[in-house]
């Protein structure tokens, strides 16, 4: 596979949204074709998951079903949307892919990560992003960032400490990975949070 695919990652709130396309720009500008897809979902199928994942109850689907889940949308976005696009040679930028899961599903719900990297595995191969952004900032400022918000899905119906040991599990993969995940202190001013996702494309 000849493209390039670039992941941005980090808790609710801390601007993966607005950097997508910021990011996306960056290549545009090179040249490149980019994709432009997120987690769950980018794909029909893959958004119809997501949408069953994120109305659920918490009662109503259990924290192994919905790592299966995830998991299931992911297949789904390799086959027809991310494969597809890198053997073309195109550029990918996804909002949120595998470390999410580690991060949420292994510390959010406290799944054995050991299942999770099985799952990973199967579905993913020794398919890794490029380049993972990991946008990282107090649980403080992200609820700030997201307050007032008119619906709150299942994740963002949890409390601080969900997030806490969220965050805790995505800074962990970013201190084993250093080459391929990059933080950014995700709590400056967006033209500093800017510059320096933009310091780290140039390097790629
Ligand atoms: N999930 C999972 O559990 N396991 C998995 O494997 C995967 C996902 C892939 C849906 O994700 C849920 O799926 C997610 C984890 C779970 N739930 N949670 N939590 P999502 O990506 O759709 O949901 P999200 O993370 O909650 O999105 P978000 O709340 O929209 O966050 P964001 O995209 O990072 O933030 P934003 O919308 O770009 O910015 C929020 C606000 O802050 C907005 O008003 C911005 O203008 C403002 N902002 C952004 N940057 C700044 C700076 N630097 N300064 C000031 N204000 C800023």
């Amino acid at each position: 596979m000849t493209g390039r695919f670039i992941t941005i990652e980090g808790i609710e709130g801390v601007g993966k949204s607005t950097n997508v396309d910021f990011v996306a720009e960056h290549f545009r500008v090179l040249g490149e074709t980019v994709q432009v897809t997120r987690e769950p979902g980018g794909t029909p199928m893959a958004e119809r998951i997501r949408d069953l994942i994120l109305s659920a109850n918490r009662d109503e689907l259990s924290d192994l079903g919905e790592l299966v889940l995830m998991f299931a949308a992911r297949a789904e976005h390799l086959e027809s949307l991310i494969k597809p696009a890198l053997e073309r040679g195109e550029t990918v930028i996804c909002d949120r892919f595998t470390d999410a899961t580690f991060a949420y599903q292994g510390g959010g719900r406290g799944l054995d990560p050991a299942i999770i990297d099985n799952l990973r595995l199967a579905v993913q191969g020794a398919l890794q992003p490029n380049l993972t952004v990991l946008l990282d900032a107090p649980i403080e400022v992200s609820a700030e960032r997201i307050a007032g918000r008119a619906w709150q899905d299942r994740f963002e119906q949890e409390q601080a400490e969900f997030f806490g040991r969220v965050r805790a599990v995505y800074l962990e993969i970013a201190a084993r990975e250093p080459e391929r995940v990059k933080l950014i202190d995700a709590s400056q001013p967006l033209n500093t949070v800017q510059a320096a996702i933009k310091a780290e494309l140039d390097r790629i």
